[in-house]
Parts: C-alpha cells; sequence; structure tokens
C-alpha cells in the first residue's frame, strides 16, 4: 500500500539457479564479491516468496520462515539484510518478513539464492528503494552471493567486478546480467540424494578452499575459459557442449575442495552412482551432464525431450531419492498483493 499513515508492504517470488559455471570462492566476503564469474540457469520450480511489512511501531524485525520464528544464522542474516536496506534507503522503521520456502533448506538446492533474491525485490519495494535490475542484483548479492543471479529469468552471468580499484568501485561492478542464448530447450533433471542441511556451510567451505587449496587458483584461471566456451556454446544452442563445460567446470570445483586442507568433501557414494548413470546414458547417446554444488545431489542437464528418460534412470540409480525436473524459470518479480 502506498497510503500514507499505514504500513507499506511488498510480496515477492523468486526461484533458485543452478550455475553451470560455478561461483566458489569470495575475494571479499562483508561485500559478497566473487573471486570469478558464474554463469547460472534459473529454475520452474522450488519458489520463495516472502512478504516484507514495515512495522513502525516494532522495536525489532521479525522474521518468519515456513511458519515459524526464523533463529540463529538464518534469521541473523536476514536481519543483516535488512539493516542494509534501511541504510541504503534512509528509513528506520522495522519490518515483519514472512518467508515461505518450498525447496528444501540448505542441502545444495540453491534455498539461498530464491530467498535473497525475493528478500530483495520486496525489502526494496516496501521501504522505497528505486532500484533497477543490476541494481537488485547487487543488492540481493549482499544477501548471498548466488541470489545476485536469481534477479533473472533462464540464463543469467555474474560478474565479479572490477579487481583494480577501491571495494566500493568493485561492489558497483558486481552484478548478474542476462545471457542471451540461441534455443537450447533444456531441462535439468534434479536428483536428491540427501535433502538434509549440509554439514559445512558454503562460506566456510570456500573459505577454507581459497585459504589451503593448491588447486583453487589453476580452477579459478580455467573457469575463465570455461565460461568463454559457455557463453559461445549457449550462443549457437549447443546442448552437448553447454553439458560439457558445466560438467567439468563443476568437477574442476570439487577437486578444489577435495585437496584443501583439511579437505571439504559434498560428494558422497550416492552421488557417484547416480554420475555413472549419467555416463551409461551418454554411452546409450542420451547427451546428459553432471553438476554438482555444496552437497551430494546432482542435477543433470539434458534435453526437455530426454527429461523423463533421464529422470528414470538416475531414480534407478539413486533408490529412494526424490527427482525433480525443472525447466528455465522466471526472474524475480513483484506480487500484486
Ligand atoms: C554456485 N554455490 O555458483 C555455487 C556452486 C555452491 C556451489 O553459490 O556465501 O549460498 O551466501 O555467497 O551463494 C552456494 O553459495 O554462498 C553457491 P554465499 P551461496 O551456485
Amino acid at each position: 500500500s502506498s497510503r500514507p499513515g499505514l504500513a507499506h508492504s511488498a510480496t515477492a517470488v523468486a526461484h533458485p539457479n543452478i550455475a553451470l559455471i560455478k561461483y566458489w570462492g569470495k575475494s571479499d566476503e562483508r561485500l559478497f564479491l566473487p573471486r570469478t564469474d558464474s554463469l547460472s540457469m534459473t529454475l520452474d520450480i522450488f519458489p520463495t516468496t516472502t512478504r516484507v511489512r514495515l512495522a513502525p511501531e516494532a522495536g525489532q524485525d521479525t522474521v518468519t520462515f515456513n511458519g515459524r520464528p526464523a533463529t540463529g544464522e538464518a534469521e541473523r542474516r536476514i536481519i543483516a539484510f535488512l539493516e542494509l536496506v534501511r541504510e541504503r534507503a534512509g528509513r528506520a522503521e522495522r519490518a515483519d518478513v514472512d518467508t515461505e520456502n518450498t525447496v528444501p533448506t540448505g542441502a545444495g538446492l540453491a534455498s539461498s539464492a530464491s530467498g535473497f533474491a525475493a528478500l530483495a525485490v520486496a525489502a526494496a519495494a516496501a521501504y522505497g528503494l528505486e532500484l533497477d535490475a543490476a541494481g537488485l542484483s547487487r543488492l540481493a548479492r549482499r544477501g548471498s552471493g548466488s541470489a545476485s543471479r536469481s534477479i533473472f529469468g533462464d540464463f543469467a552471468v555474474w560478474h565479479a567486478g572490477r579487481t583494480d580499484g577501491t571495494p566500493e568501485e568493485a561492489d558497483l561492478s558486481s552484478y548478474a546480467e542476462p545471457v542471451r542464448t540461441a534455443p537450447l530447450d533444456p531441462a535439468l533433471v534434479i536428483a536428491v540424494v540427501n535433502a538434509g542441511p549440509k554439514e559445512v556451510s558454503s562460506r566456510t567451505a570456500m573459505r577454507r578452499t581459497m585459504d589451503t587449496s593448491p588447486l583453487f587458483e589453476p580452477w579459478a584461471l580455467s573457469s575463465k575459459g570455461d565460461l568463454a566456451d559457455m557463453r559461445a556454446a549457449l550462443g549457437r544452442g549447443d546442448l552437448p557442449a553447454v553439458g560439457e563445460i558445466a560438467e567439468r567446470n563443476a568437477l574442476g570445483m570439487h577437486a578444489t575442495m577435495l585437496a584443501a586442507r583439511p579437505a571439504v568433501r559434498y560428494l558422497s557414494p550416492a552421488t557417484l552412482t547416480v554420475l555413472d548413470s549419467v555416463l551409461a546414458l551418454r554411452r546409450d547417446g542420451v547427451p546428459a551432464y553432471a553438476t554438482m554444488d555444496a552437497g551430494p545431489n546432482v542435477k543433470v542437464l539434458c534435453r526437455r525431450a530426454d527429461a523423463d528418460r533421464v529422470a528414470e534412470t538416475v531414480r534407478a540409480a539413486a533408490p529412494g531419492g526424490a527427482v525433480h525436473i525443472a525447466g528455465p524459470g522466471p526472474g524475480a518479480r513483484l506480487l500484486a498483493e
């Protein structure tokens, strides 16, 4: 509502994204500046819907997550994000945040990406902060790096930003934007081999990898080449090339973690069983390629027309786990209240 005297409120919805060129490692932890550029596909499943309602009488923020009060680190991060929005908007009122998340939290299924993208769009609107899409992406980045990409639908690239200037210059130049592609008709088949929360947070794992892994810098360097190759493959609509590049980039990222001291290993026996089934699909002539994030679950990129067959195959490889089929989804947006 924009009626004076009444609490302002805004509701936004955003979807998770899966990186085909990974974000792993920060050059600035406070500003969420990534060490490398990354590129992702936003999904059409697992939306997060978030309402931010200003509460001028309240002495503190309240955060409700799937109907329950948020606690601990999740609550702390959301309140820190509201502080940032208030600072930028020159406002002081506290807020009630109510968020409904349909994705398993903390399992490497990108719940923080949809979560902070929806929060950025809703909070900016509620506090009267007028931002274009790049500005919203920069803002969402401060909640969780990968959220910068969920502002956009389909494929998005997140720029690491300038590294030769001040932190402010880097901050201004690190945001996501859409990537043009030739028609691909892709699907991501998501094999949930374990929906529980991860043992090591992305933040901790990234920091340890950068600080201790001798493979980190070589991967960061090779990721630049992967991104250039990926843009070209997307531009010509070459799904097998897109998949091959995504798979090698993800395996390289996991190699950097395996070489950290102590090692960070998100991949489980069930993960490797699914990876074997993806190789078997390729041997049978089905273009299917795997990517894994900060957890044991596997996302298989394939053609939409092959998605049911791919889903059957990975379901047989990892019995008991849920399998979801996602297509390219929309960017974050405000809902009419
Ligand atoms: C990505 N991941 O590009 C990479 C690949 C996981 C593996 O972004 O610390 O939740 O909040 O910026 O975005 C997961 O890390 O980390 C992630 P923060 P985020 O999707």
